[in-house]
Formats: C-alpha cells, sequence, structure tokens
C-alpha cells in the first residue's frame, strides 16, 4: 500500500472539502447524528495523517432526570474554561447548571458552614411545558463539541443547539422550530443554595436577565446575564421574577456570560485574611457585559464558526479508529451492554476521545484550571471540595495533554501555577530553616516547595500525606511541556524558571544521610508506614525519584539555553546521589527504604493501594525506560505484586499507562476495560469508586493511558504501537505526539503496523523504533526517498526536516520469539546455582544475564546456552547479596525475545 502524490493531494482537496461540509452541515438540524462521510474519505486515503476525524457522539433518546443523580450520570457536560454546562435536555423543562471555578466558598473546620468547594453558580431553566413529545434525541457531536436535543410536539418538531466558544467566551443555545411562530417559552436563570453565606438576586430588563451576588467568605462578586435573541413573536420581560418569556416566535438564540471579580494576581495567595484576597479588583459586571455585548454584535453562523475553528483545530488532531461502526443504541445502553462485550470497540474509541474533550472543555489559557470535577460542579459541597490535588490527580489531568496533542492547554495551569508560587516559595524558606537551616539562603532564594493540594484562594502547607516530591512531579508537566513542543522560547520562559527554583528547593532539603541526599521527612502518597499515624520517614522513592528526574531535566535544560551557574553545578554533583530507585527482595520497586519484601514496611502499608508512586520514574517519568531493563522488570514485578484490586478510577487510568509502558498491551487493557465496566457513567463521567461520586481525573487519565497503548517515546526512541493489545488486531489512529514534536500516525492489520507516518515539527533527529523497520520502504509524503541509518533491524535514525512527513510501508511481518519461563534455582550455594528453566518452542538458544542489587541493565552471563539447564559459577557469587537472573530465548535467525523469565537470587541470610 503505497501513496502517491496524486493521492496526498486529492486527500488533502478532500479534507478541506469535508471541513465546509462539516461546518455547513451543522447550521442546521438534519434529523440524525452528522453523517461519517469523514470516516469514508479516510478509508479511501492511504494517507491516515490527512483522514478527517472518525464521527463520534454520546446520544441519548430521553432527557436526563431533574436530579443530582440525573446531573452526575446522564447530563450531558460542555464547556469553554470560562464556564462549565451541564445539560439536561429537559423538554417540560431545560435545565443548564452552569459552574464557574473561581466561585468556591471554605470556611473553618466546625463552622457549622456547609459549602466547601466550587459552588453551583447558577441553574438556568428554560419552561417549555410540552408534555406529550415523541421522536425524542439529544447528543453531544465530539466532532463538532456542539450539544443537540430534538423532538416532534403536536406535530412540530423543536430542535435546539448548544456550544460553549472559547474565543467568544459565551454560551450559545439556538432554539428552533419547524413551524413558524410555535416558539414560546420562559427563560428562568435561579441563584442556587442562596442563603448562610451566599447572597444575590435574579433581574430582568429588556432581553436580559442578569443574576448576582457575594460569596461571603472569599467576598466573590459573581454576575451572569442571559440574552434573548427572538426571531419572529413577542418578548416579556418580568423584573421582579428575573425571567423572560418569548411567546410565538420562529426561532430564538440565548447568549449566555458569566464571571467573577477573581483575577490571576498573586495578591489573592499572599494575603492571608480571605476577606482580603479579592480587594481592589473590579467588580465583574463591567466584564460579563462586555462578554455579551461582544459576542451579540456577531450572527449565530459567525459565533458557531469561531467556535468550531477554535474546537476543531485541538480536536481534530487526533482521531482512533478501533474499526467500530456506529452503534444503533444509546449511550447508556452501550456503557450498560460492555460488561457483555457488546459495542465496546465504538465505547472504547468514544472514551479516548472524551478524556480529549474533557480538556478542552476545562483547560483553557486565561481561566483556572480543572479541578477534581474539571469544571462541573452542581453540589454545594463538592467530593474533596473540588481542590487541585498534586499527588495524583492534577498530574493526571494533563497527562493527555501532552502525549494526546493538546499541549497548549496546560497553559491554564501554568498560569494558575505562577500565580500560586508565589506562596510556595514563602513556605520553601519556612521549611528550609525548618528542616536544613544550614542551606536557608537569608534573602529567601529558597526555590518554590511542593504543595499538596490548592485551591483558587489556598495553598496550604505541607502535609505527611504526600511528601515534597510533588513538587518535582509538578515540574515533570512543566518539562513535558517543553518536551513534547521544543519551543525553546516557552522554555526559557516558561519551564525552566519553575524547573531551576524546584532543583533549588530540593538541593538545600535535601540531608546526606548514609552517603545519599536524602528527603527528610519524606512520605508516599497517602500510605501509611505504620499505624494509623505514621506516615513520615526518609527518602521514599516517590520523593527520591520525582527530585532526581527534576535535577536531571533541569540540568538538559540548562544544557539547551546555553546557562551556567554555580547552583547548576551543585545540582550535577548532587544528581547522582539523588539515589531514586530501590530493588527489594520479591524483585519490587521499593515504595519505602525500610521495605525488603514487598509490602512489608510497617504494618499497615496497602500492598494493593490505589496510589502506586514508587513507579512514577517508568510514568510520566523517564528514568525508567528500555535502557534499563533491570528497573523494567522490577516495576513489571511491582505492578504484578499490586494486583488489579482497586476499584478507584484514577488508579485503573493510571495501571493502562504503567502496564504499556512495560510493554504488556494485554494487561494494560484489562484495566481500561475494567475503568470502563466499573466507573463510567451513561454520560462517561468518572465515577471514582461506585456510588455517582465523580472525579475527572480518570476520564483525563483514561486517554493518557491508551496513548501510551499506542506511542511511547520517553527514551527519545519514537515507539509507535508499542503495547497493542490483542482485542484490536486492526485499526489506526493520527496525530498523536512525542517527544520532539513528532506528530505520529499509524495503521496496523492482524496486530502488525502496516503504515507509519511522522510528521517532523520542528526538525532534528528522528529515532523511530518499530520490529523490523530497517528493512521497511521509507519515503516522504511526496514520495521521495529519504536518507536513514539502522540501528540493528528495529530502529532507524531520520535527521529530518521541519515541516515534512516521513511515510513507513511494506514493513516486513514480524514474529515474535517466545520467551522462556518459569526460571528456577533446582541447588542453590554460596558460589554455584543450578538452574533451570521452561523452554521456549522457537529456540535454538539461551542467553544467562544478572543485574546486580539495584542495577538499572543486565550484564551477560552466558550466550548460546544450549538445552534449559545451566550450572553458574562466579567468583563474586558468594559476595553478592542480591541479583535479578533472567533468561532469553534466542531463534535460528538470531531474534532474542523480548521478554524473559525473572527470578530473585538472595544469599542465604538475605531470605525471610
Ligand atoms: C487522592 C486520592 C483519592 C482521591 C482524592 C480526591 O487523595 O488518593 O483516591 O482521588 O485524591
Amino acid at each position: 500500500m503505497t501513496t502517491t502524490t496524486s493521492e496526498f493531494l486529492r486527500t488533502m482537496l478532500a479534507r478541506n472539502l469535508l471541513t465546509t461540509v462539516l461546518a455547513a452541515s451543522t447550521l442546521f438540524w438534519t434529523g440524525s447524528h452528522f453523517a461519517p462521510e469523514a470516516s469514508a474519505v479516510e478509508q479511501q486515503s492511504g494517507l491516515v495523517a490527512d483522514g478527517a476525524g472518525k464521527a463520534l457522539r454520546l446520544w441519548y433518546d430521553e432527557p436526563a432526570p431533574d436530579s443530582d443523580a440525573g446531573w452526575v450520570n446522564r447530563s450531558i457536560p460542555m464547556g469553554n474554561g470560562y464556564m462549565g454546562a451541564n445539560v439536561f435536555g429537559g423538554t417540560t423543562k431545560e435545565r443548564i447548571q452552569i459552574t464557574e471555578n473561581s466561585l468556591y466558598d471554605w470556611a473553618a473546620k466546625n463552622s457549622g458552614f456547609k459549602r466547601r468547594g466550587v459552588n453551583n453558580f447558577a441553574e438556568v431553566y428554560l419552561d417549555f411545558g410540552h408534555e406529550n413529545v415523541s421522536d425524542y434525541e439529544r447528543e453531544l457531536s465530539l466532532n463538532e463539541g456542539v450539544s443537540y436535543v430534538k423532538y416532534v410536539q403536536e406535530g412540530v418538531e423543536y430542535s435546539r443547539e448548544y456550544f460553549t466558544s472559547y474565543p467568544d467566551k459565551v454560551m450559545l443555545i439556538r432554539l428552533n422550530a419547524s413551524k413558524a411562530g410555535t416558539l414560546s417559552f420562559t427563560l428562568r436563570p435561579t441563584i442556587p443554595f442562596l442563603g448562610d453565606g451566599k447572597s444575590g438576586s435574579v433581574s430582568a430588563e429588556g432581553d436580559t436577565v442578569t443574576l448576582s451576588g457575594v460569596m461571603t467568605y472569599f467576598k466573590i462578586k459573581f454576575e451572569g446575564q442571559f440574552k434573548v435573541i427572538p426571531t419572529g413573536g413577542r418578548m416579556n420581560a418580568s423584573s421582579s421574577e428575573g425571567t423572560i418569556t418569548v411567546s410565538d416566535a420562529d426561532s430564538a438564540v440565548i447568549l449566555i456570560a458569566v464571571g467573577t471579580n477573581y483575577q490571576f494576581d498573586p495578591q489573592v495567595f499572599l494575603t492571608k485574611d480571605p476577606a482580603d484576597k479579592l480587594a481592589g479588583f473590579p467588580d465583574p459586571h463591567a466584564k460579563v457585559t462586555g462578554y455579551l455585548a461582544d459576542a451579540a454584535v456577531k450572527s449565530y453562523e459567525e459565533l458557531l464558526a469561531n467556535h468550531q475553528a477554535d474546537y476543531t483545530e485541538l480536536y481534530d488532531r487526533v482521531s482512533l479508529d478501533l474499526g467500530a461502526t456506529a452503534p444503533t443504541n444509546p449511550t447508556d445502553e452501550l456503557v450498560d451492554a460492555y460488561p457483555d462485550g457488546t459495542s465496546s470497540r465504538y465505547l472504547e474509541e468514544l472514551a479516548f476521545q472524551f478524556g480529549r474533550y474533557m480538556l478542552i472543555c476545562s483547560s483553557r489559557a486565561g481561566t483556572l484550571p480543572p479541578h477534581l470535577q474539571g469544571i462541573w460542579n452542581v453540589y454545594e459541597r463538592p467530593p474533596w471540595s473540588s481542590q487541585y490535588l498534586h499527588d495524583t490527580n492534577v498530574q493526571m489531568a494533563y497527562a493527555p495533554a501532552f502525549s494526546a496533542n493538546l499541549p497548549e492547554l496546560f497553559e491554564s495551569y501554568a498560569d494558575f501555577f505562577n500565580v500560586f508560587v508565589h506562596r510556595q516559595r514563602e513556605y520553601a524558606t519556612q521549611y528550609i530553616e525548618q528542616y536544613n537551616p544550614a542551606q536557608l539562603d537569608p534573602d529567601g532564594d529558597n526555590g518554590w516547595s511542593g504543595p499538596f493540594w490548592a485551591n483558587p484562594y489556598d495553598v496550604p502547607g505541607k502535609t505527611p500525606i504526600a511528601g515534597f516530591g510533588t513538587g518535582g512531579w509538578i515540574s515533570q508537566m512543566f518539562w513535558d511541556y517543553y518536551d513534547y513542543t521544543r519551543d525553546e522560547t516557552l522554555l526559557a520562559e516558561t519551564v525552566y524558571p519553575v524547573m531551576y527554583e524546584q532543583a533549588n528547593f530540593v538541593s538545600r532539603f535535601v540531608q546526606e544521610i548514609d552517603g545519599a541526599l536524602l528527603a527528610k521527612p519524606s512520605s508516599s502518597p497517602e500510605q501509611y508506614l505504620e499505624g494509623k499515624r505514621k506516615r513520615e520517614t526518609i527518602g521514599t522513592t516517590f520523593d527520591q525519584q520525582m527530585f532526581y528526574e527534576n535535577h536531571h531535566n533541569t540540568l538538559k535544560a540548562a544544557k539547551i539555553l546555553g546557562r551556567i551557574d554555580d547552583r547548576l553545578e551543585l545540582y550535577e554533583s548532587q544528581l547522582p546521589r539523588l539515589d531514586p530507585i530501590h530493588v527489594g527482595k520479591s524483585g519490587q520497586i521499593k515504595e519505602f527504604r525500610e521495605e525488603e519484601f514487598y509490602g512489608d514496611a510497617g504494618s499497615t502499608i496497602d500492598p494493593h493501594h490505589r496510589h502506586t508512586s514508587m513507579l512514577l520514574g517508568s510514568y510520566p517519568g523517564q528514568l525508567i525506560n528500555d535502557s534499563t531493563p533491570a528497573w523494567l522488570d522490577a516495576v513489571k514485578t511491582t505492578l504484578t505484586l499490586r494486583t488489579r484490586s482497586s476499584n478507584i478510577g484514577w488508579a485503573r487510568a493510571e495501571r493502562i499507562a504503567f502496564w504499556a509502558r512495560v510493554h504488556d498491551g494485554d494487561e494494560a487493557y484489562l484495566f481500561y476495560r475494567d475503568l470502563l465496566e466499573g466507573n463510567y457513567m451513561h454520560n462517561l463521567f468518572n465515577d471514582h469508586r461506585g456510588g455517582q461520586l465523580f472525579q475527572a481525573d480518570a476520564n483525563y487519565g483514561a486517554t493518557a493511558g491508551v496513548a501510551e497503548l499506542l506511542l511511547q517515546s520517553q527514551d527519545y526512541v519514537v515507539a509507535p504501537l508499542p503495547a497493542l493489545p490483542t482485542v484490536w488486531p486492526d485499526g489506526s489512529y493520527r496525530g498523536l505526539l512525542a517527544r520532539g514534536n513528532f506528530e505520529v500516525s499509524a495503521q496496523w492489520s492482524s496486530g502488525q503496523a502496516t503504515r507509519l507516518e511522522v510528521l517532523s515539527k520542528v526538525g532534528g533527529t528522528l529515532k523511530l523504533r518499530y520490529p523490523n523497520i530497517a528493512k521497511a520502504l521509507i519515503k516522504t509524503a511526496d514520495g521521495k526517498t529519504v536518507d536513514f541509518s539502522a540501528k540493528g533491524t528495529d530502529q532507524i535514525i531520520i535527521e529530518t526536516t521541519k515541516g515534512q512527513a516521513y511515510v513507513v510501508v511494506d514493513i516486513p511481518l514480524y514474529h515474535p520469539v517466545a520467551a522462556p519461563s518459569n526460571l528456577k534455582i533446582d541447588k542453590g550455594g554460596r558460589s554455584q546455582i543450578e538452574l533451570s528453566w521452561t523452554g521456549s518452542a522457537d529456540a535454538v538458544s539461551y542467553n544467562l544475564y544478572r543485574a546486580v542489587g539495584n542495577a538499572p541493565d543486565y550484564e551477560p552471563i552466558a550466550s548460546d546456552i544450549e538445552g534449559t539447564q545451566f550450572i553458574y559459577q562466579a567468583p563474586d557469587l558468594t559476595q553478592i547479596d542480591q541479583m535479578t537472573l533472567k533468561v532469553t530465548a534466542v531463534r535460528a535467525d538470531g531474534r532474542e525475545s523480548d521478554e524473559g523469565a525473572t527470578l530473585i537470587r538472595l544469599l542465604p541470610a538475605m531470605k525471610r
């Protein structure tokens, strides 16, 4: 399957045309969901990178119930950073619940106050009184970022379109009726949870309803405006009721803008008194009025086109096709049927793109980043106060930003961070003074310390729950922002200062203990070490790994930017002593230094805990990768021992990625399945642990996990399809992002890549890994020959040109070599061990390796072993307390098995 230039041009042409068709078709309700012409064009084309995205939608044949349960499980989420909206799709009464992430409440514990966290901004009703409807359907088109409702009442087809526009900062609703003069309704915005710290009122005048009030604790002024533009009919505002009634119109448009007096300003975090945090910031009235006025001068079509240009530019970058056809049953049935294996591929595609959709809705520059519930909250007291938790949740929200090709969405968090970091600098000084006073910079240049939780108004100090490694984990996101985009201005201005200052804190905080530089105090997120009180210890793997990663990446960044200074020299000298990885006696990556065998540190450590923080060096970190195979094996051992028993959504999502990083796509897939079976609600919101407890992190995390199955680049070798599950034998994806800013697309059949494409967005060296790739046909997208060098059969190296796409086809089929299994010591001795294993049907011989203690890599012991036994003698065997032994199979063609059988050999004194 090769592509000619003319095919390429045809595809480009088709794509442009198609965009026009899609844009035009959205202006009118066509009676069914949007036709999947896109896929047809994509299929004709050999060039996956230029097909339009697969048509994906959530749809239902009834409205969401008008209740909290209906909100969490059935409403359709939308958002533009400025607001989140949950649309119920009612016919008697439509309900749209609006969230604004700065409308936040707090109160001292035991104050009797009920509210804590993001507060429900508005409940907006449209009273229609349509009781006898038929042919009901509502949907969210992921391709368009537009939601629809339609039904027939008394022979008239009523339809509505909804979208939230980032460029125009408003939400729009268009209401249509198939017969002129039959559209009548009352718009009725309300303020929920008034009283006890929240006051406000709703009024109406002319064509606009205004809702405004104050949330007392932080003195937050809030305002929402709702403007009605009917075509035909009459319109009446009731000032006392705060409503607008439209009668006998042909159609109408409603524009919604909201805001508060919150601003990204260090003052918010540096001011202690909650009542003064927003002091001096302008009332939101002018801002909200401006949003609405600016939007109202544009036509509905123009506003829709603005929204779609903005939305599709992000959304369309990535497409995933696992071969599913659009199901005929609604999404709730799809979710319910998933455990039986029905239509599962569609749901798997849908959930992947839904995570990207949610990030586009909830993380936009200039607005607050997504919290635990993204940008959607109906409650007075949301779960965990809708915080920003930095011991997994925030980082998980942003994991897909990079790999799933939405890097600029990180700006929302970067801006927020750069405001609250002012407070973290104060804490850094406080903690260095407290824990390592000799290292204190008296002028306060002590970097910033890692926070645990944050909200838009506060970052409290440390808690023993998380450990200071949260700082390095935050830094990793900044590093990834650069590493996936390779924008050096961004590195210099946004990324490097954050990393450098984090390294500054760490360099002062660590203490010399047993020759290493260790965190003291130190924790592993959410784990107890002993009893219900002891969480703190010294040098947990979490803290040490995160410190290591940040020191390492800071030095890399400094090199790129040509920075040289004394502190950088200090970081360089400290790096080798940050001692990030310890392999335990079960062959696991230890979580605690106190641990010997897996799970034996302390009395209450939970060996099946949802947090798996000792593995972060393998994901999202880069420390453990294919060039550290002994550590990678230890990750696998740890994951196996951790089991699949945790039912927590985000933990399942994270394990998709962990298992992908150890190249076990089938095991990884089980966690995706668990998630879709156990945690996805009817509207695809993630249920944290059952009980309709919405947490958005697993939605974002599942997308990131799936991306890891399809593409990896942690060691700067771009590896398409590194962990493809066998249940996805055929498929394609387009536009995932690899480190180095390479946009990668792939097509595969019977589990083997048939076509790979890499678009080099900024130039640079491309190392591309896939079995037998060195024997494939490699061309540019316009058919020119490519100069490349090969490393073995499975890696090629291309010096790329910016803007050029490279296409790999005719990849010889790859037959993996079956690994041996069941490696064991038949007879142990201090200086000699007799080994045996179960052979591989593919093997002509075996190779034996060892990794001593915590070594990241294996060293060869013997090769060309015939048979399945080996007597291993070595002079140093008596001195090595612990080593990992590994045997692999070698086939007649010389290929070695990817996997092997491993065992831990302990000197007798080391055993239990
Ligand atoms: C962390 C996690 C929990 C939950 C909470 C909001 O504490 O351990 O599972 O996600 O955040």
